[in-house]
């Protein structure tokens, strides 16, 4: 495969943009080479800049479950712009999507719009201190929960990525307030409650975490975490940025039978376009402004195009569809296990529903240090492997990677094929 279109559009952006993207992780440092551009997707696939068509992995960082340019969420999509792209005034998809979250997510009684998942988490945290009157939150090693100052500390995604443990430009006294505690550990859980007294206002958590590869919660950690929140007066945030209509229509929070106090959503609410949300029952809500005195707005939250994008994937998703992506992701899971067996290549494939990644590393991986063990020089070489045989992975073996539901069994017959080839070169 040539990308010599990519690489020269990568050299102009590196003159233009800020390390040549619009976000860390999409420059390629993890595995080398150069970014693709990419110029078109269409249900699985996506071709870049030089016309080379890939199988996507990626799918926008998990926001295209339905895949790309879905004709239904595009109809929607064009249909609301071409009523006007922006009013910075109430608008009826947004009360539609509004009423649709309510109904679907347990915890929400009230939602408030904002433009993505960093605002929902940094509104979260916000009312979360304003609601107990504390200062700290807890929060878990590799959960990444959006850029604002006070989760970068031990955080997930491009920080683990490109092995940076905290961020420059971050005051200490912010993350002073911020204590972090490994994932899957509840005693630890306990001892950092303890050691911070009466002064926790949150614990965050990512309930299955997509920002260190995908750990899903040993059975019985979420409880044990509700548990200790509910005994120290702690609120639980789950940040569903990436598991809210993913792993269930329901969410994270269906799926494990927990009620969060606050949630936070994102990606796939917004159909491919920014948007982000938090909510939770109405006494919590009631502190936002204006009705409460939590301060939090935004010209373009609620904007009409987002809403109804996000309104029409979340009315096609069903009992059907989660039934076909967790066939598909099962068979790719097996597939990807198999093929590694067959190769002699150590691999340890974490799934949950269709959000999966695959860690070169005999152990098992439950947590951030075991995560950072795995090798990152043999995934390194497996992405580009993959990548020539037509199939894009996130260019990080700490991501996670997603199927849509455009995705097909033959499709994942190609990818296992491609693994294999993959896993030979290593
Ligand atoms: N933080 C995102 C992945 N967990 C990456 C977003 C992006 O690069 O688009």
């Amino acid at each position: 495969m040539r990308f010599s279109k990519s690489k020269k559009l990568y050299s102009r952006a590196a003159r233009a943009m800020a390390g040549g993207v619009s976000s860390p992780v999409r420059a390629f440092k993890a595995v080398g080479g150069d970014p693709l551009f990419i110029r078109r997707g269409s249900g699985q696939w996506i071709w870049d800049a030089d016309g080379n068509r890939l199988l996507d992995y990626v799918c926008s960082w998990g926001a295209l479950i339905l895949g790309h340019a879905n004709p239904c969420v595009v109809a929607e999509a064009v249909k609301a712009v071409k009523s006007g792209s922006s009013f910075g005034a109430p608008n009826v998809p947004e009360l539609m999507l509004a009423e649709k979250i309510c109904e679907r997510i347990r915890s929400i009684e009230k939602v408030r719009f904002v433009n993505s998942g960093t605002e929902a988490t940094m509104s979260a945290l916000r009312l979360s201190r304003a609601y107990t009157k504390r200062r700290k939150i807890i929060k878990f090693e590799g959960c990444y929960h959006g850029h604002a100052d006070a989760f970068l500390a031990g955080a997930g995604s491009g920080l683990a990525t490109l092995g940076i443990p905290a961020s420059r430009g971050v005051l200490q006294s912010t993350t002073n307030d911020t204590v972090t505690v490994p994932y899957n550990d509840a005693r630890s859980l306990e001892s950092a409650f303890k050691s911070n007294g009466g002064e926790v206002a949150a614990v965050i958590i990512e309930p299955v975490v997509g920002n260190m590869g995908v750990v899903p919660p040993n059975r019985g950690f979420l409880n044990e975490v509700h548990g200790l929140c509910k005994e120290n007066g702690a609120l639980l945030i789950f940040d569903e940025v990436i598991t809210g209509f993913r792993v269930g229509v329901g969410g994270a929070q269906k799926l494990y039978g927990i009620k969060p106090d606050i949630t936070c959503l994102g990606k796939i609410i917004g159909g491919g376009f920014p948007v982000g949300a938090y909510g939770a029952r109405k006494e919590i809500m009631g502190l936002v402004s204006p009705e409460g005195p939590v301060y939090q707005a935004g010209t373009l939250s609620g904007n009409p195009v987002a809403m109804a994008a996000g309104l029409a994937v979340l009315s096609r998703l069903n009992a059907a569809t989660y039934r076909k992506l967790e066939r598909v992701s099962a068979m790719l899971e097996q597939g990807l296990t198999d093929a590694a067996g067959s190769a002699g290549v150590q691999v340890r494939v974490n799934r949950v529903g269709s959000m999966l990644s695959m860690f070169f590393t005999g152990n098992g991986v439950t947590n951030f240090s075991e995560a950072k063990a795995a090798d990152q020089s043999s995934f390194r070489r497996f992405f580009w492997g993959m990548i020539n045989c037509g199939v894009y992975l996130p260019p990080s073996g700490l991501e996670s990677w997603f199927v849509s539901s455009a995705h097909s069994e033959d499709d994942v017959r190609k990818t296992i094929e491609a693994a294999a080839d993959a896993f030979k070169g290593l």
